[in-house]
């Protein structure tokens, strides 16, 4: 029987010999994530971009951020905007994935069940369709009210504000970072002890700030009410997305919201979000392990806008930035606030391509620069006649950069009905191959109006 046993023994170990010999093998990553991120300080046409790659895509994600980004899709003349949703959810086929993103929960009504939801068809269909990540961050309504507070206070103290969403994002994030923050797992997980941690956090904010207005039970009340509605669509983010990726072949497309020059490490500190709008904020927000992270398009507008505060070299405070800020309609999705507007910063696109790694980029709103005889682009930055290498880190020293200027020719005619990059005037294809060479990544579309049809594909 000992020798028998032997037999068994060794017949496993060989049995375990040919598993590893095959885990040994090299696989590829079975189905990559394609990733849209925005390339400025956002608004760069993202919404758009996603929708027309969402067409054929099975499932579509958000990884960061919050209702602070306000995405535009227009399709047959209608407008939409999406502030938690992603901007795929147009596509009925393709599940919407909200992943490790702080979901808003602000009463009357929380914006994930607000108007976003006329996209959509019955209770049925929307359980199908959109799954929730158990990791994702919870904003409350003391989190949106500490944000104005402290708005305010910075307005006060140092007489400069964020000028935030005063969605209660960086609250939110700040919970989160001290690790007291509530997760959607808590929410939907046993209410009394959800309600305990509710109270020491509201408690804690209190403390911080004595005048704020917080109805704790109201809140509770209406939360208790969510958690059931949210219930159905809550699942393990980590273990859905494996799933997708090491599944039968699927589409994924991951919709990043804001942008890198507003990325909490990356962007213009302290004038910048509370999230990682980069690459790398895909993997952590959604448990994506970085080999799973295929094509990466930055989306570029042909000119630069800022909505908020903090320094932006290329900022032109005149009739140039009027005219693009009025033909760009340049307003904020989310605040209505009007958008600041300069001339293309190279140096600050070359930037977020040294974070991010584009495969290629989207470049929007070319149609805007459709009147304007000469066409400015920024190309290097000096500080006190001094040549900067890259993007600097410090806001106070990026706010006194001299940018040297290319100017390019205008076009002075119409691109909006342009379908194919050879139709464009010779002077539009220039500035195009301009921007590939001075960035050296391709430009795969082009922009030249709001619908989902106005998009010039080159490759
Ligand atoms: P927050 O609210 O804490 O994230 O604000 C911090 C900074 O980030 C900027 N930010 C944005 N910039 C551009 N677009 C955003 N989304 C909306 C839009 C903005 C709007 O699509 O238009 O409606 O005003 C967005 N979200 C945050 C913000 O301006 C602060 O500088
Ligand atoms: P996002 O936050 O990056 O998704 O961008 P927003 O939706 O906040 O802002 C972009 C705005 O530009 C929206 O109003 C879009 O409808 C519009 N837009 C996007 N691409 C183009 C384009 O190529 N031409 C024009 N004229 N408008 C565009
Ligand atoms: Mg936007």
């Amino acid at each position: 029987s000992s020798s028998g046993n032997t037999q068994q023994q060794h017949g496993s170990r060989q049995h375990n010999n040919g598993q590893v010999e095959s885990l040994r093998t090299p696989k590829e990553p079975r189905n990559k994530v394609t990733v849209v991120l925005g390339a400025q300080w956002g608004d760069e046409g993202k919404g758009k971009v996603v929708d027309l790659l969402a067409m054929d895509a099975d499932l579509v994600c958000r990884c960061q951020g919050g209702n602070n980004a306000g995405h535009t899709v227009v399709v047959d003349s209608v407008e939409y905007d999406f502030h938690l949703l992603p901007s795929g959810v147009l596509n009925k086929k393709a599940v919407s994935f909200i992943g490790g993103l702080t979901l808003s929960l602000v009463l009357q009504p929380p914006s994930l069940f607000a108007k976003e939801e006329a996209c959509r068809n019955d209770e049925r269909d929307k359980r199908e369709r959109l799954k929730i990540s158990d990791r994702a961050h919870i904003v409350f309504n003391f989190h949106q009210a500490v944000d104005g507070i402290q708005e305010q206070q910075r307005q006060l103290q140092a007489g400069k504000n964020l000028g935030t969403t005063k969605k209660g994002i960086g609250p939110a994030y700040s919970s989160k970072a001290a690790r007291n923050g509530l997760r959607v797992c808590d929410l939907v997980s046993d209410f009394t002890v959800f309600e305990e941690k509710f109270r020491v956090l509201a408690e804690h904010f209190l403390t911080m700030y004595p005048n704020l207005n917080v109805d704790i039970d109201n809140e509770l009340q209406q939360l208790k009410e969510y958690a059931e509605r949210l219930r159905p669509l809550v699942t393990d983010g980590v273990y859905f997305m494996h799933k997708a990726l090491t599944g039968p072949s699927k589409k994924i497309l991951v919709e990043g919201a804001n942008a890198a020059l507003l990325d909490i490490d990356f962007g213009t500190y302290p004038c910048v979000t509370s999230s990682n709008c980069t690459v790398g904020g895909v993997c952590t927000g959604l448990g994506v392990p970085p080999s799973y992270v295929g094509r990466v398009y930055g989306v570029v507008k042909a000119y630069t806008t800022r909505v908020g505060v903090g320094a932006f070299p290329t900022e032109q405070d005149n009739e140039v930035g009027n005219l693009l800020q009025s033909r760009g309609r340049e307003f904020g999705v989310t605040t209505a606030r009007q958008r600041r507007c300069g001339w293309l910063d190279l140096v600050l696109v070359r930037y977020a391509h040294m974070v991010n790694g584009f495969t290629a980029i989207a470049l929007t709103k070319l149609d805007i620069l459709d009147t304007l005889p000469e066409i400015k682009v920024g190309v290097a930055y000096s500080v006190d006649d001094e040549p900067l290498p890259s993007f600097p880190a410090n806001m106070d020293v990026l706010t006194r950069v001299s940018v040297k200027y290319e100017t390019l020719p205008g076009w002075c005619c119409s691109t909006v009905d342009v379908r194919c990059f050879e139709e464009l005037p010779s002077q539009a294809q220039s500035y195009i191959r301009f921007i590939e060479d001075f960035l050296q990544v391709p430009v795969k579309w082009i922009g030249v109006g709001k619908s989902r049809e106005s998009m010039i594909k080159l490759f």
